[in-house]
């Protein structure tokens, strides 16, 4: 696929220099394509970032006998849409993945728990530096991303505008994606919840210290009318 690496090898049994060809044509070492040769026998010729015009008929000949050559076809895909329209930084992260098999990605989430109006959509709203004024009640998940990343290396959080994270300082795998996760607390969510709880998570659980901490208020929450369901 276009911008996708490609190579062709060739070990030859003595030492002996070649030429590569594309389409007839020598093929010149440049920054487009590598040529590589170890002791004369191992041949390689790298294509760094293939385009659909370097689809084509590729040799290697021996210059001193002519006779010895060898070829390949190379056929090269146009990029999808969807690729092309990617941000450079994922656009390298497919384009590694599409080599390799696979791309490191760091995701993070704090899942964001505790009893209804307890204060979770504003402790967010002040790690994300916005105001408090007119937090409502939420309503089943409200999911935050694209606002923080941590550094892997300092471990430092970052919080910060969209448009700052898409500068070349913050596109590379130094960084973890952070993904805050805002529940609703009223116990009519809980049921549809659990879908999304997940052990792979950081969990931080609020709670109001105005409020009799000791209580138990976890007996508030289950509903002891649903005991009997399914039977005696
Ligand atoms: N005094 C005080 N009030 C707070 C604090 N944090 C939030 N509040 C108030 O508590 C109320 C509920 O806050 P929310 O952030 O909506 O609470 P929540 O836990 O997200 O509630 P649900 O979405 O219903 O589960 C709001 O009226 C806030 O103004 C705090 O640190 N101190
Ligand atoms: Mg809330």
């Amino acid at each position: 696929m276009e911008g996708v690496e490609v190579s062709f090898e060739c070990e030859a049994e003595k030492p002996d220099p070649v030429v590569w060809f594309k389409d007839n044509n020598e093929v010149l070492p440049s920054s487009e394509f590598i040529i590589n040769t170890l002791n004369n026998t191992f041949h390689k010729l790298t294509i760094v970032q293939p385009n659909l015009a370097d689809k084509g008929k590729y040799g290697i000949q021996c210059i001193k006998k002519k006779d010895i050559s060898s070829c390949a076809d190379l056929d090269v895909k146009e990029m999808p849409d969807a690729v092309k329209q990617m941000s450079q930084h994922d656009r390298n992260m497919f384009l590694k993945a599409a080599k390799s098999g696979t791309a490191a990605r760091y995701y993070i989430r704090v899942m964001i728990v505790g009893k209804s109006g307890v204060g979770k959509t504003c402790l967010l709203r002040r790690l994300m530096n916005e105001n408090i004024d007119n937090v409502k009640s939420t309503d089943g998940i409200n999911i935050e991303v694209k606002k923080c990343k941590i550094n892997l290396q300092t471990q430092k959080w970052v919080f910060t505008s969209d448009e700052e994270f898409s500068k070349a300082a913050y596109q590379n795998e130094q960084y973890a994606d952070c993904g805050f996760w805002d529940f609703a607390g009223q116990k009519e969510f809980y049921a549809t919840h659990q879908t999304f709880l997940s052990t792979n998570a950081i969990y931080l659980l609020v709670v109001d210290m105005s409020k009799d901490f000791a209580s138990k208020s976890h007996q508030d929450m289950i509903e002891h009318e649903f005991d009997k369901v399914g039977g005696n």
